[in-house]
């Protein structure tokens, strides 16, 4: 091993150090166990997440800002579009397994895509009563604890208030360390 290939190495060492996902240690022990609403909310209210969802700052998030937050985990593979196969697991997700649509009634220039736009369009008419169902004070705007509701009970998806190391699942890939602030920029207006 030359020295360059060692220091080479080592710096590498030295970013994957840096690179263990911030939000998951944000989370603490919780993560990986199973989690009761409490533990949830704790862990979750440390990630940064919904301070990035909400781009005005005023600590709540309108329909639009929802939407943006909705793209952004639609969109596994970060590409800024959402593939037929991302919508799907998608609405599963958040709108259960017997939810039908049809993609191409959404894909209007039939790109094989959704872009923003497209997506809004979907989102109107299909997130409009989900939405409110969150909004349980019914104020037109989700508070940070509507909104871990929210997430909490989507992901329980047996509804036993647990959320057990399986159903954690459906969190993949928002804890890893990605910037979630910086994603939501970009990503930009949906609705
Ligand atoms: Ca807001
Ligand atoms: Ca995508
Ligand atoms: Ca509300
Ligand atoms: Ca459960």
């Amino acid at each position: 091993m030359t020295t360059m290939t060692r220091k080479l190495l080592s710096a590498t060492a030295a970013l994957a150090l840096f690179a263990v996902p911030a939000s998951a240690q944000m989370f603490g022990d919780a993560y990986g166990t199973d989690l009761d609403y409490n533990n949830f909310e704790a862990g979750f209210n440390e990630t940064g997440r919904y301070e990035a969802l909400d781009r005005n700052d005023d600590t709540f998030l309108d329909r639009s800002e929802y939407s943006t937050g909705l793209y952004a985990d639609y969109d596994r593979d970060n590409d800024r579009m959402i593939s037929e196969e991302e919508w799907d697991m998608g609405n599963e997700r958040y709108l259960g397994s017997n939810y039908n649509a049809v993609y191409s009634d959404y894909d209007l220039d039939e790109g094989g895509f959704l872009d923003q736009e497209e997506f809004g369009g979907f989102y109107e008419s299909e997130y409009t009563p989900y939405y409110d169902g969150l909004d349980t004070d019914g104020d037109e705007m989700l508070s940070q604890s509507e909104y871990n509701r929210g997430v909490y009970d989507a992901a329980d998806l047996d509804s036993d208030e647990v959320i057990s190391i399986e159903e954690e699942g459906w969190f993949e890939g928002w804890f890893d360390g990605d910037d979630i602030e910086a994603e939501i920029e970009e990503v930009g207006d949906v609705y």
